[in-house]
């Protein structure tokens, strides 16, 4: 029998322990804790209707165990640049770092902090969470795009196409594609027209339709996203933004956004990383984006963070 392929994964919200469970059928996976209790993490993962009982082996960040070849990074983009440097020691030029965060900043700062290392980013639309502590529901599948970030000159190498077909072990649709700025600006101009909204009126994906916080919103919002997305060289029109999150509204009109998940578990939100963003190029080019600037606004001061 073939050696299997280990795996670490760094952060085991929803989404990690997701792709921890479905990765764990056919490679050996072991998770990164901040303070594990217990050798080994266990879970009830809910697919459809069928339950199974996930146990998994795990470490702490500080433990000195062996290098690690394949990392997949879970953890909420505020939280990634401290988890990181805890590992840095079992990090070495040939390990493969993939990162899954949302929004934006956060994939930057790390290549500028692991200059010497293999960094990817991946960009999912798969959905999961977590109603109940240990219990993971998978709740909508998705695709997953994957692209190599630490190369000046996008390309797809053979190492991205051999990630991709070791993370499509898993049985969730993987690509590889040399594009993946194009795809991780788009998904951050999703998540900067649905996950304030949800927060701000605590709802349901689909439901922010009927608002008309969000009704009168969308048009110059998309507007204000075109605008800064093109001043980092990519282009998106305010059209394709907006036809895109209405897309996604309607695939997703069930979900509870991970912002929504993060103010209702009590935890900070990744709005720094997805309209702070954007307030951030508006800032550099002295350019007003106002309707973002309101919805960042509202954020702070509603959830303090
Ligand atoms: O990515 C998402 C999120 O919740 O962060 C969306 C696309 C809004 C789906 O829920």
């Amino acid at each position: 029998m073939p050696k299997k392929q280990t795996i670490h994964i760094l952060g085991a919200g929803a989404l990690g322990s997701l792709w921890a469970a479905k990765l764990s059928k056919s490679n050996e996976v072991i998770l990164i804790l901040r303070n594990p209790t217990h050798k080994t993490h266990n879970y009830q993962f809910i697919e459809q209707e069928l339950t199974t009982d996930v146990s998994l082996p795990c470490e702490s960040a500080t433990s000195t165990n062996n290098l690690i070849d394949v990392l997949l990074v879970f953890t909420k983009s505020y939280d990634t640049l401290l988890a990181l440097s805890q590992i840095e020691h079992r990090l070495s030029p040939s390990s493969k770092i993939i990162l899954f965060q949302n929004g934006m900043g956060c994939q930057q700062t790390l290549i500028k902090t692991l200059p010497h290392h293999r960094i990817y980013a991946a960009s999912t639309t798969e959905g999961a969470n977590s109603p109940t502590k240990g219990t993971i529901i998978y709740a909508g599948k998705g695709e997953t795009w994957l692209g190599d970030i630490s190369k000046e000159k996008p390309e797809c190498t053979i190492e991205t196409e051999h990630l991709t077909a070791l993370l499509s072990s898993s049985t969730l649709d993987v690509f590889s594609t040399k594009d993946i700025w194009q795809r991780l600006w788009l998904k951050l101009a999703i998540n900067c027209a649905i996950n304030p909204f949800t927060a701000l009126l605590n709802c349901k994906n689909g439901e922010i339709r009927e608002h008309q916080l969000f009704k009168s919103s969308i048009t110059p919002l998309s507007q204000e996203l075109s605008s800064a997305i093109q001043l980092n060289k990519i282009e998106l029109s305010a059209e394709d933004i907006q036809t895109k999150v209405e897309e996604v509204l309607e695939k997703t009109a069930n979900n509870i956004s991970s912002m929504l998940q993060d103010v209702r578990a009590g935890k900070p939100t990744e709005i720094d990383f997805m309209n702070g963003y954007i307030q951030t190029i508006a800032n550099e080019h002295t350019i007003p984006f106002p309707v973002n600037a309101e919805l960042l606004k509202r954020m702070k001061t509603q959830f303090n963070n």
